[in-house]
C-alpha cells in the first residue's frame, strides 16, 4: 500500500500514449477551449525546474477545464530558428539543424515527464520547411501589400555575433544573446511596417484580459504622443528646422533649439568659427548608443553652431546648438528647446548659461528653476491666463494661421528590422532581378529551402553566409525569367513565433497555413501562458500578424489571445537558475526520486504563480510526503467504504467551495494549501470510516495538480474510464453555512444580552460581535473596558470601569 509514484506514473504515460487520450478533436461536439504555452527555444541546456512551472501550470488549468466539459488544445512545439540555436551550434562545432534535432529530442523527452496532455499529433517546428513555407508566405503578403519593404539604415550591429540586430535585442547597449557593446553599420535593411498598425495595437489592448503591467508595457513601447510640428525659420538661410513637441503650449519659453548630432541641417548651418568644435563633437556622439545618450542625469554635452532662427511668434532670436540628448531617430531629430519646463533643456541651460523664461506658473505656489507641472500661462503674450490644456491648442491655432505648426501624433513604435545576416532562419522569398527589381517568389514555388551548407558561421562582411552558395543565389527571375539573385538575408528569430498558435489548428495542411473551419473553431487562444520577458515584443509581433491575418480575410478575430498569465520566476538562494551561474535544479533527479506528480504539485505549492519563488527542496519532501498520504487513504478505505455522514458532506462541500475559487483565481498555491487541509481533517475522521464520494471527491479534484495519481485513484475506486472523463465537483451552499450557538452576554457579571454566534468564532471576533449589540452598547458605553473573557460557544463576560 506504498505510495510508488514511479510505477504508477510510467503505467498512467503508456495508457495516455496508447489510448491517444490527449488528441484535440475538433469534432466532439464539445465548446473548446484553448490553453497555450510559449513554445521554447530548444538550447543545448535542457529544461530546468523554473521552466516546468509555466508548463505545469498551463497543463493543471487545461486538466481543470477539461474537467469541465471542455475540449482542451493544449500543443507543445519548437521555436527553433534563430540565433540561440544557431550560436549553440557554432559553439559546438555541429551544423544548427542537427543540434537543434538533438536539442528537440532532449527537450520532448523532457516534457513528456510532465505528464502533460500534450497532443503531440500537433507538433510544431518553426525551421520545418512544411512550417516555414507559411512563414514565408505571409512575408510575401505583406510585400504585395506594401507591408515589407526594403531601406537603407543605420542598423544596430553586434560585432561579436556579426549581425545586425533589432533595437529590442539590444539592452543597455549591449547585444541580449553574448554581451558585446553594439555598434552601427548603414546596409540596406529588410522592414516590416509594424507602424503603420500602431493605433489599433494601441487601442485593442483595452479588451484584453493581460495584466495591467503587460499592457502598460506595450503601451510604452508603441509610445503615442500628441503634440505639434513647428518650423523655426533659420537666420541667413532658406531652410527651416522643424521641431516635435508635445508641448506647443511653452512655445513663449523657447530659448535656443537643439538638433542631433546625425541632423541633416547640422553641416550646412554651422558657421567657420564653429565649424572645427561642432565636427569633433558630432564624431565623438556618433560613437554612443543611443541608451547613453538618454541617460537623464548625466551631465549635458553640447555644442553651439553658430546659426540662430527667430522665434516664430515674437522678435527673439535663438541659438542652435548641436546635443546627443536630442537623438536623431524620434520625432523631427530636432527640438525647441524650453529649459524652465523640461528637465534635460533645464540642466542643459544651466550648464551652458542660456536663459531660463519661465511661462507655466504653478497655481498654488509661485515656482522657481524648473516646473514640469500644470498650471496657467505667463509671459506668453495672447496665451496669458489660459491653463495649459486651452494653451496648446491656441498656441496651435496660432501657428497654424501663418502655416509654421499642425498638430500630430508621434509614435515611439518604429518599424521591424525583419532581416538577419545569418544562416538559420527562414530565407526571405524574394529575387532580385536587373529588369523588374525586387520580386516576391511565387507562392506556389514556396518554400524556398535554407540550402544545406559546409560553412554557417556568420561572414563578418555583413552578408549572409547564403550568399557564397552560388547554386542558392543564382536563380531565373519569376517574371521575365532572366538571369536573377536570391535574397540571402534571412528572417529574425521572432518570424516564426508571429503565427504558429494559428499553425497548431491545422498543423499538417499543404494547401494553406489553415483550413478556415480549424481556425474557426480552435482559435483565439483562451490561455496564454509564458514569461514576462516576451511581455513587449513577442506579443506586440504576434499581435500584429493577427491583424494582417484578419485584413487578408484569413481569420474572425484580430486578436490572438484573450488571456494571458505570466509566470514569475523560480529562484534558488535568491538567484535566476542558469547553466552559466551553475545552479540548476535538474527536474529529471527529481523526477526520479519524488516523482513527477510531487514535482508538479510542489511547482504550484512554491508560491503565487504570478511571482518569484524560491526552490526549496524541504518543501518539496513535504508535498511528496502529502501525496503519499492522500494515495494511502484512498487505498485503505476503498474496501471499506461508509455511508455519507454529515461531518463528511460538510468538509468535503467546503473544501470543493474554496478549491474551486482558488483555481478560478489562479492562487494554486493556496488551491494546495486547501488540499492539504482537508487530508488533515480527514484524517481526524477516519476513525469512523470514509464514504465514496469524499474519496472520488478527492481523485477528481487532485488529477489537475497530479494527474497519474489521480487516475490511479480513481480506477482503485472501481472507474474503467479517465478520471479526465468526470466532471468537476459542484458543492451546496447550504454546506458553507457556519453552525451558530446562543451565548450568553455579561457586563461586570450579569447577564445583559443572548445572541447566536458562528461555533468556530475567535475571541476577537466574539468580543466584536457583542459589543454592537445595543442592550451592550448602552451599558459600556463611555467607560473602560479593563477585561474581556469569553468561553467559547457559551458566554462573553465585559468588565468595565467608571
Ligand atoms: C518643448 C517642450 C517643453 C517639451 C516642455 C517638453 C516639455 P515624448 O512625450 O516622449 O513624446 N523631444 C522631441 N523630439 C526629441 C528627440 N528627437 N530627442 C529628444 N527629445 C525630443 O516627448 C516629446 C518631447 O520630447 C518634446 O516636447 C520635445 O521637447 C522632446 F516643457 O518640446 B518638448
Ligand atoms: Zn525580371
Amino acid at each position: 500500500m506504498e505510495y510508488q509514484p514511479q510505477e504508477i506514473e510510467q503505467k498512467w504515460k503508456t495508457r495516455w500514449r496508447e489510448q491517444h487520450v490527449h488528441k484535440a478533436r475538433q469534432d466532439s461536439g464539445k465548446p473548446k477551449y484553448y490553453c497555450l504555452d510559449m513554445f521554447p527555444y530548444p538550447s543545448g541546456n535542457g529544461l530546468h525546474v523554473g521552466h516546468w512551472r509555466g508548463y505545469t501550470i498551463s497543463d493543471v488549468w487545461s486538466r481543470f477545464k477539461k474537467l469541465h466539459g471542455y475540449e482542451i488544445l493544449h500543443p507543445m512545439g519548437w521555436d527553433a530558428f534563430g540565433l540561440p540555436a544557431e550560436n549553440y551550434a557554432i559553439q559546438n562545432g555541429i551544423h544548427p539543424r542537427v543540434a537543434t534535432e538533438k536539442n528537440v529530442a532532449k527537450f520532448k523527452q523532457q516534457l513528456e515527464e510532465i505528464g502533460a496532455m500534450y497532443d503531440w499529433d500537433r507538433e510544431i517546428n518553426t525551421s520545418d520547411p512544411d512550417y516555414y513555407r507559411w512563414t514565408q508566405y505571409f512575408f510575401v503578403k505583406m510585400f504585395e501589400r506594401g507591408l515589407a519593404y526594403r531601406q537603407k539604415m543605420p542598423i544596430n550591429w553586434c560585432p561579436s555575433c556579426k549581425t545586425g540586430l533589432a533595437n529590442e535585442e539590444v539592452i543597455d547597449g549591449k547585444c541580449e544573446r553574448c554581451g558585446t557593446d553594439v555598434t552601427k553599420k548603414e546596409m540596406y535593411q529588410w522592414m516590416l511596417k509594424i507602424t503603420a498598425y500602431a493605433d489599433r495595437l494601441l487601442d485593442d489592448l483595452d479588451e484584453l484580459e493581460w495584466p495591467e503591467h503587460v499592457k502598460r508595457m506595450q503601451r510604452a513601447w508603441i509610445g503615442r504622443s500628441e503634440g505639434a510640428r513647428i518650423r523655426f525659420q533659420l537666420v541667413d538661410h532658406a531652410e527651416q528646422i522643424e521641431v516635435f513637441s508635445t508641448r506647443p503650449d511653452t512655445i513663449y519659453g523657447a530659448t535656443y533649439m537643439v538638433l542631433a548630432p546625425e541632423h541633416p541641417l547640422v553641416g550646412k548651418i554651422v558657421t567657420t568659427a564653429q565649424k572645427s568644435a561642432v565636427d569633433s563633437y558630432v564624431d565623438e556622439a556618433l560613437r554612443k548608443s543611443n541608451i547613453e545618450r538618454q541617460i537623464v542625469d548625466k551631465t549635458k554635452t553640447g555644442v553651439f553652431t553658430g546659426a540662430y532662427v527667430e522665434h516664430p511668434l515674437c522678435d527673439r532670436k535663438l541659438p542652435v546648438w548641436v546635443a546627443d540628448y536630442v537623438l536623431m531617430d524620434y520625432g523631427t531629430g530636432a527640438i525647441m528647446a524650453v529649459p524652465a519646463h523640461d528637465e534635460r533643456d533645464y540642466d542643459f541651460a544651466e550648464q551652458f548659461e542660456l536663459p531660463i523664461i519661465p511661462v507655466v506658473q504653478s497655481p498654488d505656489t509661485p515656482t522657481e528653476g524648473l516646473y514640469t507641472g500644470d498650471g496657467v500661462m505667463v509671459n506668453s503674450a495672447s496665451l496669458n491666463g489660459l491653463a495649459v490644456d486651452e494653451a496648446k491648442k491656441a498656441a496651435i491655432r496660432l501657428l497654424e494661421t501663418t502655416g509654421q505648426a499642425e498638430a500630430t501624433v508621434n509614435y515611439r513604435l518604429r518599424d521591424w528590422v525583419f532581416a538577419r545576416q545569418r544562416y538559420w532562419g527562414e530565407p526571405i522569398p524574394v529575387v532580385h532581378c536587373d529588369h523588374c527589381g525586387t520580386v516576391p517568389v511565387p507562392v506556389e514555388q514556396l518554400p524556398i529551402r535554407l540550402p544545406d551548407v559546409e560553412r554557417y558561421e556568420p561572414t563578418g562582411t555583413g552578408e549572409s553566409p547564403l550568399a557564397a552558395i552560388e547554386s542558392f543565389v543564382n536563380t531565373t527571375c519569376p517574371q521575365c525569367q532572366r538571369p536573377a539573385r536570391r535574397e540571402t538575408d534571412t528572417m529574425p528569430q521572432w518570424a516564426g513565433s508571429c503565427w504558429y498558435f494559428l499553425r497548431y489548428a491545422d498543423p499538417h495542411n499543404h494547401e494553406a497555413p489553415f483550413a478556415k473551419d480549424a481556425i474557426d473553431y480552435w482559435l483565439p487562444v483562451d490561455m496564454y501562458i509564458g514569461g514576462v520577458e516576451h511581455a513587449v515584443l513577442h506579443l506586440l509581433y504576434a499581435r500584429f500578424y493577427t491583424k494582417f491575418i484578419f485584413d487578408l480575410g484569413l481569420i474572425q478575430f484580430s486578436e490572438p489571445f484573450k488571456r494571458l498569465f505570466t509566470q514569475g520566476m523560480i529562484t534558488l538562494n535568491g538567484a535566476k537558475m542558469s547553466k552559466s551561474k551553475g545552479n540548476v535544479v535538474n527536474p529529471d533527479d527529481i523526477i526520479h526520486r519524488y516523482g513527477a506528480d510531487a514535482l508538479r504539485m510542489y511547482e504550484m505549492f512554491v508560491g503565487p504563480p504570478e511571482d518569484e519563488a524560491e526552490w526549496n527542496t524541504n518543501g518539496l519532501e513535504g508535498v511528496a510526503r502529502f501525496l503519499g498520504r492522500v494515495y494511502r487513504l484512498t487505498a485503505t478505505h476503498r474496501t471499506k467504504l461508509v455511508a455519507e455522514r454529515d461531518a463528511l458532506t460538510k468538509l468535503r462541500h467546503r473544501f470543493v467551495a474554496s478549491l474551486t475559487e482558488r483555481m478560478e483565481s489562479f492562487r494554486f498555491n493556496t488551491a494546495v494549501s486547501a488540499f492539504m487541509e482537508y487530508i488533515n481533517a480527514l484524517a481526524n475522521e477516519a476513525k469512523n470510516g470514509i464514504d465514496r464520494a469524499t474519496l472520488e471527491t478527492l481523485a477528481v479534484t487532485i488529477a489537475p495538480f497530479a494527474p497519474h495519481l489521480g487516475e490511479e485513484m480513481w480506477q482503485q475506486l472501481g472507474h474503467e474510464k479517465s478520471v479526465f472523463d468526470a466532471v468537476w465537483p459542484v458543492f451546496d451552499e447550504k454546506w458553507l453555512v457556519d453552525d451558530e450557538v446562543e451565548i450568553a452576554v455579561q457586563v461586570n457579571g450579569r447577564v445583559r444580552a443572548k445572541t447566536n454566534i458562528s461555533t468556530t468564532a475567535t475571541q476577537d471576533e466574539a468580543i466584536a460581535r457583542v459589543k454592537q449589540l445595543p442592550e451592550v452598547a448602552e451599558w459600556i458605553e463611555g467607560k473602560q473596558t479593563v477585561k474581556e473573557i469569553y468561553v467559547q460557544g457559551r458566554l462573553v463576560n465585559l468588565v468595565v470601569k467608571g
